[in-house]
């Protein structure tokens, strides 16, 4: 992280609003229950984000009062629904600080933005002996779909390694770029190991050498300001759904130099200009990436989520988040037998780690007896793994909703872990 960044989710001042948490839980209704006759305790927000009320409400009365198809209808429903998602691509541009609202492409989420950009741009600019570089903490949706590429030009993937903290290793990056690098793409965030990487630098150094630079920010996204235009990366992606919004629906920024000179991932509706039997004039931006009858009520739903994170403020969140995260690890720090997977200088909201002689699935299974909700297992980054030698960790993932008693309860439920594992 430079050390702008580093100011950006630190500094007291930026704080916007006083934060309550206490007051933010009652906004999450789902918060309220009991599982196992035992509070709540959500600590899997990493996987996905709770919704606060208005984000319900807000598409409840979409179906309610407002739905209909977009862009096609000249009645008064149709206008509504088209003005509502379209002001909701606007949110997201301001919120990222995209140039351009026609750079950001509504997709399904993160790994549809991830494999659009693959299939389009790769398979259009990148060629046989070319390389793609990625780094051995990537999620699977941000390996899998450059593999694919790779098997259809020709291409080769490289690995950046990751040093034994679950760090970036910038060096080893430097050394890989070459004339064959055509490609980088890499998380911001991990979400196996909640390392923020310094994405600036990595897009900087490929930079130098006219390398596109894509970032995952499906873990960054909901817990740091992301500003596009300052990273100044080419392509950015992450999910509505880890934003406190609706499942389905994501968001691809392209920089619209990269975006013009792509063809379209999808053919359909909507993408169109004129269509013929002997050819196709596409549509213009952002709508020629958006084929068929979108997720609309998913794009309004990410409008008021945005609204609603927007109102607690970005920088008071990551305040909350890094006094939680620091507590917890110092808590679990102490437990005899517990070893953190991802002890990175710069981490966000994950705390993954393992326990001496018990499965991550054990783990998961005594937690959720005492109502406390964390993910086993690989999270989808096997290579993660692979890499620190263990099959699984258990996962703790923080929000701005989560509170130090919930962090309480989950060290009360890993010595009971421990107990009953003798
Ligand atoms: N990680 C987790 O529990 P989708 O599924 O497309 O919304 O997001 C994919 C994805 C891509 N990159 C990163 C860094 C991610 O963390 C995820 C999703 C969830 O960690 C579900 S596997």
């Amino acid at each position: 992280m430079t050390a702008m960044e580093s100011v950006a989710r630190t500094t007291p001042q930026a704080v916007i609003k006083p934060f309550n948490v206490w007051r933010i839980r009652e906004d999450f209704p789902i918060l309220r229950q009991k599982v196992h006759g035992k509070p709540l305790v959500y600590l899997d927000n990493a996987a996905t984000a709770q919704k606060p009320q208005v984000v319900i409400d807000t598409i409840n009365r979409y179906y309610s009062t407002e739905n209909s198809n977009i862009h096609r209808g000249v009645h008064f429903l149709s206008e509504q629904a088209t003005a509502v998602y379209e002001d909701a691509r606007a949110k997201v541009g301001h919120f990222i600080n995209a140039p351009e609202t026609r750079e950001i492409i509504y997709v399904r989420s993160t790994t549809e933005g991830i494999n659009l950009v693959a299939q389009s741009y790769g398979r259009t600019f990148i060629k046989e002996g070319d390389e793609i570089v990625i780094s051995a903490m990537e999620h699977h949706s941000n390996i899998v779909p450059w593999q694919i590429l790779c098997g259809q030009v020709g291409a080769t993937l490289r690995v950046v390694p990751i040093n034994h903290d679950g760090e970036f290793w910038v060096d080893e990056y430097e050394k890989l770029l070459s004339d064959r690098t055509k490609f980088v793409s890499v998380a911001h965030v991990s979400n196996a190991l909640g390392t923020i990487n310094p994405v600036r630098e990595i897009i900087d150094m490929a930079h130098r050498r006219d390398i596109p630079v894509m970032v995952d920010g499906a873990q960054a996204a909901p817990h740091m300001k992301v500003d596009v235009q300052d990273l100044d990366c080419d392509f950015y992606a992450f999910s509505g759904h880890k934003l406190f919004g609706p499942t389905g629906i994501g968001i691809l920024f392209g920089k619209a130099e990269f975006l013009e000179a792509m063809p379209p991932y999808q053919g359909g509706g909507d993408m169109i200009s004129l269509v013929t039997f002997e050819k196709t004039h596409y549509n213009v931006l952002p709508y020629k990436f958006e084929a068929g009858t979108p997720n609309i009520a998913g794009g309004i739903g990410l409008g008021a989520a945005i609204d609603y994170l927007s109102g607690i403020g970005l920088e008071a969140v990551a305040v909350h988040e890094q006094e939680l995260m620091d507590y917890a690890t110092e808590a679990i720090s102490g437990i005899k037998g517990l070893r953190i997977i991802g002890t990175a200088k710069e981490k966000a909201s994950v705390l993954s780690f393992v326990l001496d002689g018990v499965h991550a699935h054990d783990i998961g299974t005594i937690l959720d007896q005492e109502g406390i909700a964390i993910r086993a297992g690989h999270h989808c980054a096997m290579p993660v793994m692979q890499r620190f030698g263990v099959p699984a960790t258990a996962r703790a993932s923080f929000t701005f909703y989560n509170t130090q008693e919930e962090v309480d309860s989950l060290v009360v439920a890993i010595h009971k872990v421990i107990e009953l594992f003798g």
